[in-house]
């Protein structure tokens, strides 16, 4: 045991840590400029084999900073089932992330002893990086963690995020949830994509074409070695597949959504299907143009409307009694939330931003979609929803459109990569529910009309004087603050906004609604001007749009 505190401490001098920096575990984990970080990812090394050690599962590490630019990079921390690392946990990572270089040990041992730790038991970490410049040696550090306590590694090097979680899902549940390995993932999604739509009748080569942006990331790369297993029902066509441009840069599902146009180096034509993947690949956003040459956004909101609507025609035909809710964040588009509520009749719940938040409610329900507005999702099925397909599935009383029903919906389930939001399977999926109902991706728009909306980002001295309560919907401080935004909402027609500081970059982010787009860009630019006049805005005042 000395050994090993021995060890941290000559090790952890490799990795020092600037004085005085001081950084918070955030929305998706920490997130800054590489440069800053060599010293967080040595001591996330530490915390995950403590993790492991307590749970006496594997744990994974994420070396990714996902939509910011390429300079920046970060880590996420991967718990046993797959899912974001416990929230007690985020409040250790911080602590020990600013502990000064005379004090980690000390900060690690008070983990060790409030969690009683065995640090004689065996730890496993699985690490995964992206395509960042920064992201191999930054990678090496949090090796260098593990193995400081004693930990065993298996690097996976360049991969997804999403594929991460699952590799740390397949691994702890012994293989039932899948193979461990870049071959098993491609494997299962894709033979389960395979059964869904090679018996989808006059497909032509048109509907089989996807234009996909793949950001210059981890997600180009891992779709050149998916599509060799789906070739024959989805041609895709890769754009910024990182041979030239840079990570994020005018490209990806974040500058999608946020920009409403096409990323640079896709060429749009009437009426064909694109979709962009983010930095790592753990959102897609899908959009095409019309006849008319204007832009059409299908964004997260729209995704969850598609497969719930998908799943609860499955569940009506295969009459299984199982109940769907969607989750939602104050970013969904009032237009989706209504559409959810009062044609589909389904449960629709808030949470705050954050895939985290949103999968442990969704994990109350037996089929939880969840979607955040970014294109951040995907569907949990509870245990006993699962087992009551696969029993449907092998039941031989039931007639044919029941039976059929039941194994789109076990494919449907395979195809699904529960344990996060994944660009890859989620794209399989919005693929194979197109090609199921027979729909184009106009059909899929015109399922309800999204309220124009704008989102801006204002920069303040401290992001943190911004408390909010009610799912982010409503700002606590500073003073006033609320009032002005309560003020210039009741100005427009259908009107909503709110602020909330980023967890992932060092911004506050304004969101706005309206009947009209001149109406949401003016909103969210005098939305934007309370922010800097009340919460310490920093620089020149936003101009409008
Ligand atoms: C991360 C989180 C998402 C969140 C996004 C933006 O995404 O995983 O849940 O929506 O950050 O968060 P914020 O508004 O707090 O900056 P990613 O894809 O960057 O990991």
């Amino acid at each position: 045991m000395m050994a090993q505190f021995e060890e941290v401490s000559v090790n952890s001098k490799l990795h020092p840590k600037p004085e005085g920096l001081i950084m918070q575990y955030g929305t998706a984990g920490f997130r800054s400029n590489a440069k800053h970080l060599d010293h967080i990812m040595f001591r996330m090394g530490l915390l995950a084999t403590l993790r492991s050690k307590k749970t006496k599962f594997t744990i994974g590490v994420m070396v990714t900073a996902s939509h910011n630019p390429e300079e920046d990079n970060g880590v996420k921390l991967i718990d046993p089932m797959g899912e974001m690392v416990a929230v007690e946990w985020e409040i250790y990572a911080t602590q020990l992330a600013n502990a000064e270089q005379d004090s980690l040990l000390h900060e690690l041992k008070s983990i060790i002893e409030a969690e009683g730790i065995d640090l004689t038991e065996p730890a496993y970490v699985f690490v995964g990086r992206d395509t960042r410049p920064s992201s191999a040696s930054l990678s090496q550090a949090v090796v260098d963690g593990v193995c400081s306590l004693g930990g065993k590694i298996l690097d996976y090097g360049l991969v997804t995020t999403p594929q991460l979680h699952y590799m740390v899902c397949c691994c702890n549940t012994k293989s039932c949830y899948g193979s461990a390995t870049l071959e098993g993932y491609y494997q299962k999604l894709s033979q389960a994509f395979l059964q869904l739509t090679h018996n989808v009748p006059n497909r032509t080569d048109d509907q089989k074409r996807l234009v996909v942006d793949g950001a210059n990331g981890i997600g180009a790369l891992k779709m050149k070695e998916l599509e060799p297993f789906i070739r024959s029902e989805l041609q895709v066509l890769l754009s910024n597949d990182g041979s030239q441009g840079k990570l994020n840069h005018l490209c990806g599902a974040d500058y999608v959504k946020v920009q409403q146009k096409a990323p640079q180096g896709v060429t749009l034509v009437e009426g064909e299907r694109c979709c962009s993947f983010d930095g790592d690949a753990d959102r897609i956003v899908y959009y095409y143009t019309d006849s008319k040459g204007s832009f059409h956004l299908l964004d997260g909101d729209k995704i969850a409307t598609l497969i719930s609507t998908f799943l609860k025609e499955l569940l009506t035909q295969a009459e299984l009694n199982l109940q769907i809710a969607v989750v939602q964040t104050a970013y969904a588009n009032g237009s989706s939330t209504r559409y959810l509520e009062d044609i589909m009749k389904v449960v629709v719940c808030c949470t705050k931003t954050g895939v985290k938040h949103l999968h442990h409610a969704a994990q109350k329900y037996d089929i939880g979609v969840y979607f955040e507005a970014n294109g951040h999702g995907t569907v949990l099925f509870s245990k006993a929803a699962h087992k009551q397909i696969l029993e449907l599935v092998k039941d031989p009383n039931i007639n044919d459109e029941r039976k059929h029903a039941a194994k789109l919906l076990e494919n449907t389930v395979n195809l699904i990569n529960q344990t996060v939001g994944d660009a890859i399977s989620d794209m399989m999926l919005i693929e194979a529910v197109l090609a199921i109902r027979g729909m184009s991706v106009q059909d899929w728009d015109s399922i309800y009309t999204d309220l124009p909306n704008r989102q801006l980002k204002v920069t303040v001295s401290d992001r943190r004087v911004i408390d909010t309560t009610d799912a982010e919907r409503r700002a606590v401080t500073p003073g006033g603050l609320q009032d002005a935004i309560d003020a210039l909402v009741k100005k427009y027609k259908s009107a909503r906004a709110f602020v909330r500081p980023s967890g992932t970059e060092d911004v506050v982010r304004v969101y706005a609604e309206a009947d009209s787009q001149e109406s949401a860009d003016c909103l969210a630019h005098e939305v934007s001007l309370a922010v800097h006049h009340l919460a310490g805005g920093v620089g020149e005042k936003p101009k409008p749009l």
